[in-house]
């Protein structure tokens, strides 16, 4: 193996560490975004673009899914939103010139921020069987590729089509038809590595695989349990939200390993008091939990619970609720009260007087919600995890009432919509049969292949045409060489994409590279301008209109591309759609989606009020469970515990303040103090001392899995850090390298890369 460092960022020498922040936002995040914005697209596109974001008539921000407040400020948007936006409206080009000068082999041996530097991909590009370089194609030459290779294959099944979570629901609508046209449910997507597991929980649970309150709802909680997220980074807008439900009288409990800076003081840029003072003091008790330890938190809630009740009859559980609208309290409640101590606080590193402060804290609160990302999703038991989570607001009846219940708070801004236009391996029946009926065919009814599957049939020949609408799969995706490896033995790759990315330069023997528009720029087709439709992570659903002119005259919008492809690849087999309809007028999509999909009846209609309308949600609206058992389901599981052999760590691979997921804006990680590099690895003081080691040193990161396959993540620095013991935390994608493929949540299939049992390495 290489001894020496993946070719990395020019920065990285320059690397300089400083003490974390205590805060986040205010005025140090308003300049930076404006400076990153300059820096990409000049001060005039910037401000035009900017006052363009979330407005009612403007498009939806191209970074998060957090909802949209009713009153909006003028600029509603967050340093990070604007990042997203300058990344794509900017100026820098990558023409075919680009492509004649670079091989693909050096573009693979450059890292996911300098290829993201080169710009907005003009031209669609071809790559011939194993040449070394792509050169430029016409969008008819494009689709006659891809329909003969689809074509060549044995069975439908031998295809993979992948989503990342910015296709609005328009394209991600015809993508699933085309898909199931051509007879496979092969859809994995970005979710398979995100929300899997809360869909699956919450599907089981409560029946819909999707959150349960409203932003309004935040505001009227008396408690907020914000868990395994980072939102001063990733989900900035929630701040906002946050501090309102404070200003109301919430109380917040924060449980992460690291205590991040948004999480514990936010100085409003668009408040006086954000601007010159302290700003707001958001989490009352923050625990600092270990890696994984969020079950064991929530199951000793849940026996404290219980013991409480017992204490004092009738005063602490919602009987009616549960008699009314539970099933399994029985069986659930004789497994809680058994609840180990000493596993919870083995679980958890938590002091016991912490964990009894914080259930004071559930006590003393009528409505509560709780919210969670990735630091839940991304376990072998997050499923379980998540479930307990549901146990226990359902028994207090926080489930389908104002100020109360489930958020998890959605990554890709429109994820969820995705899911709800079909994007899925495992769709369910009713869609099925919805979708048939309506286009007059029989969709495949066995179930496909999620991403990580997706991966294993590439690298064993059974898949050999991979197409991604958007994201960049071999950067996204765990076990980076393997991953690398599988996508290299397909026959075809095709990446419908705006900017350039690590999966345009890993590719399979032949490639295509498929320019579109995004989110910023205006849509012109011969019947008039075009809009789209996204669906933010509480369920409301509206419209999107870019105003920039697009990068290139040659991009095709992303519902032209796959209307195209299909027609292309489906030629005059099956039941005739209306491809070039669907192509020139969205609307006529949007007509055939509120034939298929419950919730959109007067769809074109309804998303044109302003601010859109709301997706029905039966337990949130009228506590309505669609279970199996027609109720909302009590779960027993078993509490794991993730036990780290002795001189080894447990690893979470995090995002920085400057990146989005593989897109890396730039090389701070400011609210950390970290400067310049990205190869850093956060550790404990004590932990480094009793490793051996000291702040300031380079690490090679090994990770150890049952498989015997030695990985290996070269040169990181050490930072001592004032995470929680036993942990450490590095960023993606630099630390894919370290997740095993096989290492996946149980029942999600979801990688594990919140937790990785690694040992350090001294780097030779
Ligand atoms: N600017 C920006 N915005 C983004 C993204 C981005 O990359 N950049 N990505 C988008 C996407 S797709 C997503 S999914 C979201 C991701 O949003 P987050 O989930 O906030 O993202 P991560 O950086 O993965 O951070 C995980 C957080 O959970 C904590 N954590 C990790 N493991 C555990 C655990 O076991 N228990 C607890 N209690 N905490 C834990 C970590 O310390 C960290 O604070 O953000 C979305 N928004
Ligand atoms: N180790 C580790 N791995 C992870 C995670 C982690 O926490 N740790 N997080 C996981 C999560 S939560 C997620 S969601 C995945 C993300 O996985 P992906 O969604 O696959 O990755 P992104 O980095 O968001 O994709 C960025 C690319 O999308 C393309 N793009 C951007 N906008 C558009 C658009 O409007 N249209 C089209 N067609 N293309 C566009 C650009 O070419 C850009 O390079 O990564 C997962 N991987
Ligand atoms: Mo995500």
């Amino acid at each position: 193996m290489a001894r020496k460092a993946p070719a990395e960022d020019p920065g990285d020498s320059r690397l300089r560490v400083g003490p974390p922040k205590d805060h986040a936002a205010g005025v140090p995040a308003v300049t930076s975004s404006l400076r990153h914005a300059h820096g990409q697209m000049g001060v005039r596109r910037s401000l035009l673009t900017l006052l363009n974001v979330n407005q009612k008539s403007g498009f939806d921000c191209p970074g998060c899914a957090w909802p949209e407040p009713g009153h909006r400020h003028r600029a509603e948007f967050c340093e990070n939103g604007a990042k997203a936006v300058a990344e794509e409206a900017t100026l820098r080009r990558v023409g075919p010139g680009f492509f004649a000068e670079h091989t693909l082999a050096e573009l693979a041996g450059r890292s996911d921020y300098w290829l993201g530097q080169q710009g907005r991909l003009t031209h669609p590009m071809y790559r011939p069987a194993d040449s070394d370089h792509y050169r430029p194609v016409s969008w008819d030459e494009a689709f006659a590729v891809v329909a003969r290779e689809l074509r060549a294959l044995d069975s439908p099944d031998q295809a993979a089509f992948y989503t990342s979570g910015r296709a609005s629901n328009e394209a991600a609508f015809v993508y699933q038809l085309f898909v199931r046209l051509l007879g496979t449910n092969n859809l994995p997507d970005c979710s398979n590595m995100c929300h899997e597991s809360s869909g699956a929980a919450l599907t089981e649970t409560i029946g819909i695989g999707k959150g349960s309150i409203r932003l309004e709802d935040l505001y009227e909680a008396d408690l907020i349990l914000v868990v395994g997220q980072n939102p001063g980074t990733n989900h900035p807008r929630m701040l906002s939200a946050l501090e309102t439900a404070k200003d109301r009288g919430a109380r917040i409990i924060s449980v992460n390993p690291l205590p991040e800076a948004g999480l514990l003081r936010f100085k409003n840029p668009q408040r006086p008091s954000g601007v010159l003072g302290g700003g707001t003091q958001l989490t009352d008790l923050f625990l600092q939990i270990r890696l994984g330890g969020d079950q064991a938190l929530f199951q000793a809630f849940n026996r404290m619970l219980l013991e409480a009740e017992d204490d004092a009859p009738g005063t602490v559980l919602d009987h009616d609720f549960i008699t009314a609208h539970t099933h399994g309290f029985e069986d659930f409640a004789d497994q809680a009260r058994k609840t180990s101590w000493d596993d919870v606080l083995e679980a958890t590193g938590l002091p016991a007087e912490q964990i009894r402060e914080a259930f004071q804290e559930v006590l003393a609160a009528d409505r509560i919600v709780v919210c969670w990302a990735m630091g839940l999703t991304q376990h072998r038991h997050s499923v379980p995890t998540i479930r307990d989570v549901v146990n226990f607001l359902l028994l207090r009846g926080n489930i389908g009432r104002p100020g109360a219940g489930l958020c998890p708070v959605r990554g890709h801004s429109n994820v969820q919509g995705d899911r709800t236009m079909g994007i899925h391996e495992k769709p369910d029946a009713a869609f099925l049969d919805a979708l048939g009926a309506e286009f007059g065919f029989e969709p495949p009814r066995p179930h496909g292949h999620d991403a990580v599957e997706t991966i294993r049939a590439m690298r064993d020949g059974r898949v050999r045409v991979f197409v991604a609408l958007g994201g960049n799969f071999v950067s996204a995706a765990p076990d980076t060489a393997l991953t690398e490896r599988a996508l290299r033995n397909c026959e075809l790759t095709v990446q419908i994409s705006t900017k350039l990315n690590r999966s345009h330069a890993v590719a399979g023997r032949q490639a295509l590279i498929l320019p579109c528009l995004g989110r910023t720029e205006a849509d012109l087709r011969p019947a008039g301008e075009q809009q789209v439709t996204v669906e933010d992570s509480m369920g409301m659903v509206h419209l999107s209109r870019g105003r920039l002119t697009p990068a290139s005259d040659a991009l095709l919008s992303e519902v032209a591309v796959i209307c195209r492809m299909a027609d292309a690849a489906l030629a005059s087999e099956g039941p005739p759609v209306p491809w070039a309809d669907f192509e020139a007028d969205y609307d006529r999509v949007r007509d055939r989606i509120a034939r298929v999909i419950p919730g959109f009846e007067g769809f074109n209609a309804r998303v044109r009020a302003p601010g859109g309308f709301a997706l029905p949600h039966p337990p949130r609206d009228e506590r309505r469970f669609p279970t199996r058992t027609g109720l909302a389901n009590f779960t027993v599981n078993r509490l794991d515990v993730l036990r780290v052999p002795p001189g080894r760590l447990l690893l979470q691979t995090i995002r920085s303040h400057d990146q989005y997921n593989t897109t890396v804006y730039g090389l701070d990680d400011r609210y950390r103090g970290i400067h310049q590099g990205r190869r850093v690895l956060f550790v404990h003081a004590d932990d480094l001392a009793a490793l051996g080691l000291a702040d300031g040193e380079t690490v090679d990161i090994v990770s150890e899995f049952t498989d015997g396959v030695e990985r290996r993540a070269l040169a990181f620095r050490t930072v001592a850090y004032p995470t929680a013991r036993g942990c450490c935390a590095a960023y993606f994608p630099e630390t894919n390298v370290l997740v095993p493929l096989d290492s996946t949540a149980d029942i999600s299939n979801t990688p594990t890369s919140k937790s990785i049992v690694v040992r350090l390495e001294p780097a030779r």
